[in-house]
C-alpha cells in the first residue's frame, strides 16, 4: 500500500509551506494563468482544460505545490537545480552585487569584476585546451554563438567554404532559431521552416532502436561511422563542425556506447573538423565529472554551458571557447560581430561564482562519481525486472528506463497511446517528478541527492511502475 506523498512529514517543513502557500489563491493564478501567460512548449488548449499546477516553494530536493502537495524533484527542475533549492549563500551573493553594482555592459572597453573572476574560475575547473569564454544569457544562446564562432573561425582562416555544422537526430541544442536548427527535432524543424541552411543531421547512437543484435562497442563504431559518411557525402572541404550533447538529454537520456566519442573524435581529427561538445545538461558535475567530455573521454574545441553554472538560480549560459578557436579570434584580429546586454551580467557571474564555490566545497562531483551515482546504478538498473521496463541505465546522476509491452521481446506500445505520459501521470500523482520522453522515463535529480533520498526515490518509482501496470492491464493494453 503507498503512503501518501503529499503529506507534509516533518514539523520543521509545516512554518515554511504555510508562509510560501498561505499567500496563494490557487484558482485566481490559475485564471490569471490562463489568461495571460504562453508558455514554453505547451498546447494552451489542453493545459486550460486540465488547469496548471502552481509551484510555490522548494528546499533541498523537493517542491511544494499551492494545495501544499510535497513532490520530490527528481529532474532538478530542468536539468539545473544542482545544489538543490533553497540555497541561502546564492541568494546573498546575487543581493550584495545588486546592491553594489547590478549592471553594467562589457561592450565598449568595459568589464566587471565577477565576469572577470568567473571567466578565470570557469578557466580552472575547464580541461585545459579552455582559457577563454563568451557570456550568455542560455544555452540556445550559447548554441547560436557556436554557429557564429565556427563560421567566423573558418573565414578568417580563409576557408569559407566550411560553412557545414553535423548536429544528430533527436539532438536538443535550444529553442532559438540556430538552436532549433542544431538539434535534430522533427516536431520543432517543422514549425518556422528550419533547419537554417548550413546544418545537416545525422543518426544519433541509440543502440535500443539501431543497434540490437550488435555489441554496444560495436553498434558505437557503427554511429560513429554516420559521421564519417556524411563528411565523405557532403565533401570534407565544406565540413566546419561537429555538434553533439556527450549522451542526450532532452531527446531521452540516450547514453552512448563507450566507443562511440573516441571515434567520433578520431574522425574530426582526421578532417580537421571542430568538435563541439554541448555541456548545457552534462556540465558541473552532473555525470561525476566537471564536464562530460571528461566522462566520455574526448578533447572538444568549444564547449556550450548553461543551467549547472548558477544551478538555475539565475539565468547563465556561454560557450567555453578552446585555444585553437580562440588564437585564430585574437591573433587574426577584427571585431567578432556578436554579443548581448547581458553578456558577463555581474548579478549573474556573481551567483555562478558563489555557485561553483559550493560545488567545490561540499565536492559535489567527487560525491556524485565516488558515491551518488554507483548507488543510483545499483538501485535503479534493479528496476529491470519490473515487468513493464525494457531496459533501465544510468550515467553519472541522469538515468532512463523504457517501457516496454513486452518484456522478452522488447516489444514497444504504440506511441499513440502515450504510455510514458500515463506513466508520468502516476508519478506527479504520487509526489515524484519523473519525465517521460516518449515511453522513456527520465531522471537527473540535484547532485546533493543522499543515499536515503535515492531509496525514497526509488521506491516511489517502483510504486509508480506498478500502479502503470493496473491500468495498462484494465484498459486491456497489456
Ligand atoms: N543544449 C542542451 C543540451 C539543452 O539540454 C539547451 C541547449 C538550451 O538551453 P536554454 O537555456 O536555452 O533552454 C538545452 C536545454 C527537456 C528540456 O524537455 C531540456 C532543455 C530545455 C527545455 C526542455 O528536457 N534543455
Amino acid at each position: 500500500m503507498m503512503t501518501n506523498q503529499f503529506e507534509i512529514r516533518t514539523a520543521e517543513e509545516r512554518p515554511a509551506l504555510m508562509r510560501a502557500s498561505a499567500a496563494v489563491d490557487t484558482r485566481a493564478i490559475q485564471a490569471l494563468d490562463s489568461a495571460h501567460y504562453l508558455h514554453p512548449f505547451t498546447d494552451h488548449k489542453l493545459l486550460a482544460e486540465k488547469g496548471v499546477r502552481v509551484m510555490v516553494k522548494g528546499e533541498g530536493i523537493y517542491l511544494w505545490d499551492s494545495e501544499g502537495k510535497r513532490v520530490l524533484d527528481g529532474m532538478s527542475g530542468l536539468w539545473c537545480v544542482n545544489v538543490g533549492y533553497g540555497r541561502k549563500e546564492l541568494a546573498d551573493a546575487a543581493c550584495r552585487q545588486m546592491m553594489e553594482m547590478p549592471y553594467y555592459n562589457s561592450f565598449f572597453n568595459t568589464t566587471n569584476v565577477p565576469a572577470v573572476k568567473l571567466a578565470a574560475l570557469l578557466a580552472e575547473v575547464s580541461p585545459p585546451q579552455f582559457q577563454h569564454v563568451f557570456f550568455t544569457n542560455s544555452g540556445s544562446e550559447g548554441n547560436d554563438t557556436v554557429v557564429r564562432l565556427v563560421r567566423r573561425y573558418w573565414d578568417l582562416l580563409e576557408q569559407p567554404r566550411r560553412k557545414l555544422i553535423i548536429g544528430r537526430i533527436n539532438g536538443y541544442h535550444g529553442s532559438t532559431m540556430a538552436g532549433a536548427s542544431l538539434g535534430g527535432m522533427a516536431y520543432m524543424h517543422a514549425q518556422g521552416d528550419l533547419p537554417i541552411p548550413g546544418i545537416a543531421h545525422i543518426q544519433q547512437p541509440y543502440w535500443f532502436e539501431h543497434g540490437r543484435g550488435m555489441s554496444q562497442d560495436a553498434f558505437g563504431l557503427k554511429a560513429a561511422g554516420w559521421l564519417e559518411e556524411k563528411i565523405l557525402e557532403v565533401g570534407p572541404d565544406r565540413v566546419a563542425a561537429f555538434i553533439g550533447e556527450p549522451l542526450q538529454g532532452a531527446g531521452g537520456v540516450i547514453i552512448p556506447p563507450d566507443s562511440y566519442w573516441p571515434e567520433i573524435q578520431r574522425i574530426c581529427d582526421r578532417y580537421g573538423i571542430l568538435l563541439v561538445s554541448d555541456e548545457v545538461i552534462c556540465g558541473f558535475g552532473r555525470l561525476g565529472e566537471w564536464f562530460g567530455c571528461q566522462k566520455f573521454g574526448y578533447r572538444p574545441d568549444l564547449m556550450t554551458f548553461a543551467k549547472g553554472v548558477t544551478s538555475g538560480y539565475i539565468p547563465l549560459g556561454g560557450v567555453m571557447v578552446g585555444k585553437r578557436v580562440a588564437d585564430v579570434l585574437i591573433d587574426k584580429g577584427g571585431e567578432f560581430e556578436h554579443g548581448f546586454t547581458y553578456s558577463g551580467h555581474p548579478v549573474a557571474c556573481a551567483v555562478a561564482l558563489e555557485n561553483i564555490d559550493i560545488i567545490r566545497r561540499e565536492s559535489l562531483v567527487e560525491k556524485v562519481r565516488d558515491d551518488s551515482s554507483p548507488y543510483l546504478r545499483h538501485k535503479f538498473e534493479a528496476l529491470a525486472v519490473h515487468p513493464l521496463v525494457g531496459m533501465a541505465e544510468t550515467c553519472g546522476l541522469v538515468a532512463g528506463l523504457v517501457l516496454v509491452r513486452d518484456k522478452r521481446t522488447l516489444e514497444c506500445f504504440a506511441p499513440e497511446l502515450g504510455v510514458g505520459m500515463l506513466c508520468r501521470g502516476h508519478m506527479f500523482g504520487n509526489g515524484m517528478i519523473m519525465r517521460a520522453v516518449g515511453d522513456r522515463m527520465i531522471i537527473a535529480p540535484p547532485l546533493v541527492i543522499t543515499r536515503t533520498q535515492i531509496d525514497e526515490m526509488i521506491d516511489l518509482i517502483r510504486c509508480c511502475l506498478d500502479a502503470t501496470l493496473d491500468e495498462l492491464r484494465q484498459r486491456n493494453w497489456i
